[in-house]
């Protein structure tokens, strides 16, 4: 029977191949054992997707670092400054940087919570053929006794997702290079065919977008010719993440042998003709950890068998966003752990998927689409076995688009909180604070696995916990911050940490998900209510506010970012998920207002990643995210000052939204942000206090004082000095504590150089 996924996680079952990658960057490793472990994943990855009974399996889903970036190097979009070194070398500096060198961008994967590095397109970018990774992987599963279809990334999402080269012309978009880049698409196809492959995988994903006339045009464009060469694979174009609206008929109306279609996400198609067509029907989800429903999952099956010339069983995208395998997680509670679905396991899906839809008997031909509704197929047998999950139907979201924020109730407007906060803080103009996390050292981590694996008791990791927010709150004191925080020592992660202490939640031992190159997260599982059981953070703040005089802030992740970054229950509203969320953080806030804990920040990095792809549900969606913040800080007297922290967030996407937020003070990551936060018409200008990231904290380089000095005056020539906050623009996590000395040395030198300037307040 036909089955197949649209991709395969790669970081490996056990992390291999973050291992490897570290141990080469590190110089530990070399290039070849780099190779030998890419080639060992590679191969049980096929072998396994053989032995699940898989029908066709893909090839080219295997990355060093991102498949965007190896799309870019394929067809030679490498900028000119990376060229002069080693083809590895060119490519890991593209990544991350070298020697002086910024990498390029990184940013979402659509709605995922993986990133990929964004291409750079000049006027003059010459594409060629200048690689053979799909064609070396095709040969090596070929020599491993598996024939393979080529995943590539499709044309138009290569060159929608890339920016335009720093200099080029105004207007100039790097999708006007469709027609240069296209031949090479071409070469590649033909190289392909020669090699004997019969199938090509092209990801489109940006097809669920809305997109322009201009746009369509293209897809019709690029499939028209790649479709009309003589010599060329059968080419399947997949569109996930949603459904592909009116680029479905654009589609359609090519010579594409097979389309895509996540049938999770997006509807069984009306509006295109695909009787000539092969439909890769994705009917379990790539996306989450549920087990499929196998009733919902036939019935669309048997909707599509009747519109396309064959069906084809898949999932609903790549496998790359969940873990590997769910049998590998001892310590869940077996009913729940029998309710979800790993890759393996919905790989094993696919295949039973299949064989229903193999065995259930087509209906008579032709038959009125206006007869077939509402006969609903018979439930079929559960998948993989374990009882079948609960069939009810998910409530569909009765969200009003506007609704009132539900509470607020204590909350003045800002200029009175504002002069509550002035009174109650007594801070100097330009206070210096920081993000929140301070370096977690390695100590810090194997106290972490050692309390995990029983090798050391709480006590004794209480106190190396201890030990440190006491070493961070000196190294603060003595450096001149005027607001401190604790460190973070006692979080593995801003979100799976507040997960280990919420009730509705499970946490996995080994399901890692790649989120950029080597680093990795491992989603909590929201699957219950969620509730607090007790306060989470309060000891810790307590116990740092204890060390000093000054204040110190309580640190927590905002309602949208625990969901948007965990696996989420399908039986409720995502709305009403991110509101039980806010309830248990405003259970906290208030706890630590009472602690005595002045100023408490709210970090919501993850609130552009849940903007749904279409415009016309973002609005909403803004609606009520913004509320669950409010609602998520609105215990919060007046006296007490919330901030918030955005990052990876793209935040001038939502500008408005990052306002209606109402924090006290708030800090985003990108300087174009905050620019736009100042200068924004629609929100009238940025009406608060905002914290100038005065430190690129991704780059190891300790910014000079006068560096630091000159983007503080120009956030004081828009913003009055009362208004200004001093910090770094992200977490220092990442960083070394040398690093992190030094460059807060220079940050206060410049904070208090300034601070002479605007001594006397309005
Ligand atoms: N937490 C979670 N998701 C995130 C971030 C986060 N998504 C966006 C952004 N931050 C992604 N960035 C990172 C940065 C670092 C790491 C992962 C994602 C990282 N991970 C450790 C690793 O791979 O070695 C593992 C950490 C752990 O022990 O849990 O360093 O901050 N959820
Ligand atoms: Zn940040």
């Amino acid at each position: 029977p036909a089955s197949t996924v649209l991709g395969y996680p790669r970081i490996g079952p056990h992390r291999e191949l973050k291992r490897a990658l570290e141990s080469y960057w590190s110089g530990h490793g070399t290039w070849e054992e780099l190779e030998a472990t890419g080639a060992r994943l590679r191969e049980e990855t096929w072998r396994r997707l053989g032995a699940l009974g898989l029908g066709a399996a893909p090839s080219n889903t295997f990355s060093y670092y991102d498949h965007v970036l190896d799309t870019a190097v394929l067809f030679d979009a490498v900028p000119e400054r990376y060229r002069d070194r080693s083809p590895e070398d060119a490519y890991f500096a593209m990544a991350r940087g070298a020697d002086g060198l910024a990498p390029l961008r990184m940013t979402k994967w659509f709605d995922t919570n993986y990133h990929y590095i964004v291409p750079e397109i000049g006027i003059d970018t010459a594409f060629r053929l200048a690689g053979d990774k799909p064609l070396a992987e095709v040969r090596e599963a070929r020599a491993l006794g598996v024939d393979t279809r080529p995943v590539l990334l499709g044309p138009v999402t290569f060159l929608l997702l890339s920016q335009p080269a720093p200099g080029g012309p105004s207007g100039f978009a790097p999708l006007d290079r469709l027609p240069d880049l296209l031949p090479a698409y071409e070469r590649l196809l033909e190289a392909l065919a020669a090699e004997g492959v019969g199938w090509v995988q092209l990801d489109e994903p940006a097809l669920v977008a809305d997109r322009t006339e201009e746009e369509l045009a293209a897809v019709r464009t690029a499939y028209r010719r790649l479709g009309a060469l003589t010599s060329r694979p059968a080419l399947l174009v997949a569109s996930y993440f949603g459904d592909p609206g009116d680029a479905l008929p654009a589609l359609a109306d090519t010579p594409v042998e097979a389309i895509g279609l996540d049938l999770v996400r997006g509807r069984i198609p009306e509006n295109a003709d695909l009787s000539g067509k092969t439909v890769v029907a994705g009917v379990v989800s790539g996306r989450d950890v549920w087990r499929t429903r196998p009733d919902r999952a036939l019935s669309a099956l048997l909707a599509v068998r009747e519109r396309a010339a064959r069906v084809v069983v898949s999932t609903s995208c790549s496998l790359l966003h969940v873990p590997y395998d769910v049998e590998r997680e001892t310590d869940l509670d077996p009913a729940l752990r029998h309710r979800m679905a790993f890759a393996e396991q919905k790989v094993a899906e696919v295949v039973e998927l299949a064989a229903l839809l193999a065995a259930s008997p087509a209906p008579p031909r032709p038959v009125s689409p206006a007869s077939r509704r509402g006969s609903e197929p018979p439930t079929p047998p559960p998948l993989s076995g374990g009882e079948p999950a609960p069939s009810s139907p998910v409530p569909p979201s009765s969200v009003p688009a506007t609704s009132v924020p539900a509470s607020r109730e204590g909350r003045s407007p800002y200029a009175v909180r504002a002069a509550a906060q002035a009174e109650h803080l007594r801070l100097p103009v330009l206070p210096v604070t920081t993000i929140g996390s301070f370096p977690q050292t390695g100590e810090l981590r194997e106290a972490r696995a050692a309390l995990g694996a029983g090798r050391l008791d709480e006590d004794g990791y209480e106190s190396l916990v201890r030990a440190e927010i006491a070493r961070v709150i000196a190294l603060q004191e003595r450096l001149g911050l005027d607001v401190l925080v604790h460190g973070e020592p006692e979080r593995n992660d801003m979100v799976q940490y507040f997960a280990e202490h919420l009730d509705g939640f499970a946490v996995t031992r080994h399901g890692w998900v790649q989120s950029y190159g080597s680093r990795c997260t491992r989603p909590p599982i929201l699957h219950g209510d969620v509730r607090r059981p007790e306060p989470i953070t309060v000891r810790w703040s307590r116990y740092a506010g204890s060390l000093t005089d000054r204040p110190v802030k309580g640190m927590l992740t905002g309602p949208v970012t625990i969901v948007a970054w965990s696996f989420v229950r399908d039986d409720l509203p995502l709305r009403d998920v991110v509101f039980q969320v806010a309830d248990a953080v405003r259970d906290e806030v208030r706890d630590l207002e009472d602690a005595g804990v002045a100023i408490i920040q709210v970090d919501e990095p993850a609130l552009r990643e849940l903007l749904p792809l279409r415009r016309a549900s973002q609005d909403a969606y803004l609606a009520w995210a913004v509320d669950a913040y409010r609602r998520a800080t609105s215990g919060a007297g007046d006296r007490t000052q919330i901030h918030t922290h955005l990052c990876y967030s793209d935040a001038d996407q939502i500008i408005a939204a990052v306002d209606a937020l109402d924090a006290d003070v708030t800090s985003v990551e990108s300087a174009r942000s905050h620019a736009r936060l100042l200068r924004e018409p629609a929100v009238g200008g940025f009406e608060r206090g905002l914290g100038a990231g005065v430190y690129d904290i991704h780059s190891p380089r300790v910014p000079e004082a006068a560096e630091i000095e000159e983007s503080l005056r120009a956030a004081l020539r828009v913003l009055p000095a009362d208004r200004v906050w001093v910090n770094p623009d992200c977490g220092l996590k990442t960083r070394t504590y040398g690093e992190v000395e030094a460059a807060l040395t220079n940050v206060v030198k410049a904070a208090h150089h300034l601070r002479g300037d605007h001594q006397c307040r309005p």
